[in-house]
């Protein structure tokens, strides 16, 4: 209560003639008039995140919510089961802002009801649906409409109109109108969940955190050299003996719940199995189709790139195998079953030469003539069709078409069923991709892992190795310094680009790698970091004159991350709270 009228900064204090009862009863009646909706007074503040695109609120009115406020909106399955969760969000929360803000409490009726209103009920969540939404929350009159064209995009402005409410009893800003839809259709979190483990209910309270940022695809690491957690109908054994443990399993009932969850809170699934490199958990089961998987030690001379996934045994599944086609044409049968998203993921990063020419019949080919690039491409051509034949769009990792070694020719890559996604070297990669008229997706890793602020396996290339004291050797980052919010939130993922060319990118995605996390860490890893992505892929980092805005959306994002950890949502703080005690 005192937070939010702020009683100490309002009131000029009681006269020191009065008796101690007069006060008490002077400050009552003044904390009665400063927060009955009759005056205007400092109060909590109001913030969205991410940013609207158009955003007016010129009376800086607010509004008690009625306690029986309900939303109206047409009966959909997923738009539903979202208004109730937005519902019981609304009525309950009573968020308590930080800090203060000019809002003019008016005395007129409570907000009884929103409205949705739905254009397209049909409209499947996919890759480019319409994802806009207006609304309008007018001063007179106890009702309020949110319009959108899509569910998808209804969704998107619940969430909007859920932050516009604080307090106990609920405040909500009135006088506002809001236009809104996002820059860059694919906005996404990568999660990888082989390295280690996560439980169901990981994955799910990201997704419904990705929701509230209103990120919109959660690309889903699955499989790795490490583990394969993801139980396969037509190829039990991978799972059987590639987990960690039996209670370390994705069963279908799980990942249907994922992917229900998903389309409840509007956020699509997209499924990575990573091969041909980066299989070496699949060698449990088979390990006749991989290569380089038991191999622990490195020969004498190896290349450093030779070691580059940061892993012994990485693990490459060999192309000239006839066998490997027979379970991958089992593996992407039930993955395209299990997950119904367009685009799916095939992975094909860090090749690693020396992982393949471990493999006796792969050291055979290369002899008599073959190349590297041409087992890759044999992989690629025995594996694309089928994927395409099933009706998916293909997203691989930028190595297919840029790694300096191992890559496949342009020809085997239809551009308009290809995606590629970038991690390596900023934003020139990116150029590379779009200007051979490829989709991409960017993810620098330079920019967008998540992953990093601990030292690495390797021991080699860190910063603090030169420092005096230090154990040489022992330290290094195998992956850059952590990225801070402000590195994140700058990134602009067309830079360089020609209009034309920008086009082609279709949004960033951060990553989360988990050599070095797990659920204990999963929170406050992620965000609120992938906030500051969110709202640069959704209305920018600039301002109306085109300057870098992160400076005004710190104070938003402190807002935003309490409103978070509220949630539920381990957020990590980006400031201590004397700072937003003390603006400016
Ligand atoms: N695993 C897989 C990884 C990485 C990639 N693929 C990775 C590479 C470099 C850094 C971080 C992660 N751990 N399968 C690259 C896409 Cl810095």
């Amino acid at each position: 209560f005192d937070r939010e009228t702020n009683m100490d900064e309002q009131s000029d204090g009681p006269a020191p003639k009065w008796t101690k009862g007069t006060r008490i009863l002077i400050t009552f009646i003044t904390m009665f008039l400063v927060c009955s909706p009759i005056l205007s007074v400092e109060c909590t503040a109001i913030s969205v995140w991410p940013k609207p695109r158009e955003f007016s609120w010129p009376t800086q009115q607010a509004t008690l919510l009625s306690p029986s406020f309900t939303i109206e909106s047409p009966h959909h399955q997923y738009l539903s089961t979202s208004v109730n969760r937005y519902l019981n969000l609304i009525l309950s929360e009573h968020f308590h802002p930080l800090s203060n803000q000019h809002v003019n409490m008016t005395n007129g009726p409570t907000l009884q009801t929103l409205v949705v209103l739905v254009n397209d009920l049909a409209a499947p969540l996919s890759h480019g649906v319409n994802e806009s939404y207006s609304l309008s929350i007018p001063t007179s009159g106890d009702k309020a409409s949110l319009i959108a064209e899509t569910v998808w995009g209804a969704m998107r402005g619940l969430e909007t109109f859920s932050q516009l409410v604080w307090g106990k009893p609920s405040w909500v800003a009135v006088g506002v109108e809001v236009q809104d839809w996002p820059i860059f259709s694919y906005r996404g979190i990568m999660l990888d969940t082989s390295r280690n483990y996560y439980k169901v209910e990981d994955i799910l309270r990201t997704i419904g955190a990705m929701s509230a940022n209103k990120l919109n695809v959660f690309h889903w690491h699955i499989t790795d050299s490490h583990s394969f957690p993801l139980l396969l109908p037509l190829e039990p054994d991978l799972a059987a003996k590639g987990a960690y443990g039996s209670d370390m399993q994705y069963s279908p009932a799980d990942v249907r719940r994922i992917v229900e969850f998903g389309l409840e809170h509007g956020v699509r699934v997209l499924p990575e199995l990573d091969m041909p490199g980066h299989t070496g958990s699949w060698a449990e089961a088979y390990p006749e189709i991989v290569s380089c998987a038991n191999m622990f030690w490195w020969p004498e001379g190896s290349e450093w790139a030779d070691r580059l996934a940061s892993e012994p045994g990485t693990g490459h599944l060999n192309p000239l195998n006839p066998k490997t086609y027979q379970v991958l044409k089992n593996v992407i049968r039930d993955v395209v079953t299990l997950f119904p998203d367009q685009f799916y993921h095939a992975g094909a990063d860090e090749i690693i030469p020396g992982c393949w020419k471990a493999d006796p019949t792969i050291q055979a080919f290369l002899s008599s003539g073959g190349t590297l690039s041409q087992l890759l491409e044999t992989f690629v051509n025995s594996t694309l069709p089928y994927i395409l034949s099933l009706n998916r769009t293909a997203v691989y990792w930028e190595d297919v078409l840029l790694d300096p070694i191992i890559k496949v020719d342009k020809s085997l890559l239809p551009p308009e069923h290809t995606i590629l996604q970038t991690w390596n070297n900023g934003p020139n990669n990116t150029k590379k991709i779009v200007s051979s008229g490829y989709r991409a997706i960017v993810s620098s890793s330079d920019f967008y892992y998540l992953d990093c602020g601990h030292g690495d396996f390797l021991g080699n290339d860190s910063q603090y190795d030169q420092l005096p004291g230090s154990d040489q050797g022992n330290g290094g980052s195998w992956c850059g310094p952590f990225k801070t919010w402000q590195t994140i939130y700058n990134y602009d993922i067309t830079y360089g680009l020609t209009e034309e060319e920008a086009t082609l990118v279709l949004g960033g995605e951060v990553a989360l790698w988990s050599e070095q996390a797990d659920p204990t860490v999963l929170d406050a890893r992620i965000w609120p970091r992938a906030s500051a992505v969110a709202e640069s892929m959704w209305s920018g980092n600039r301002d109306k004159n085109g300057m870098k805005r992160y400076a005004e959306a710190t104070d938003r994002l402190n807002e935003w991350r309490s409103r978070m950890v509220s949630r539920g949502i381990g957020a990590e703080p980006i400031q201590p709270l004397w700072c937003i005690r003390n603006p400016g």
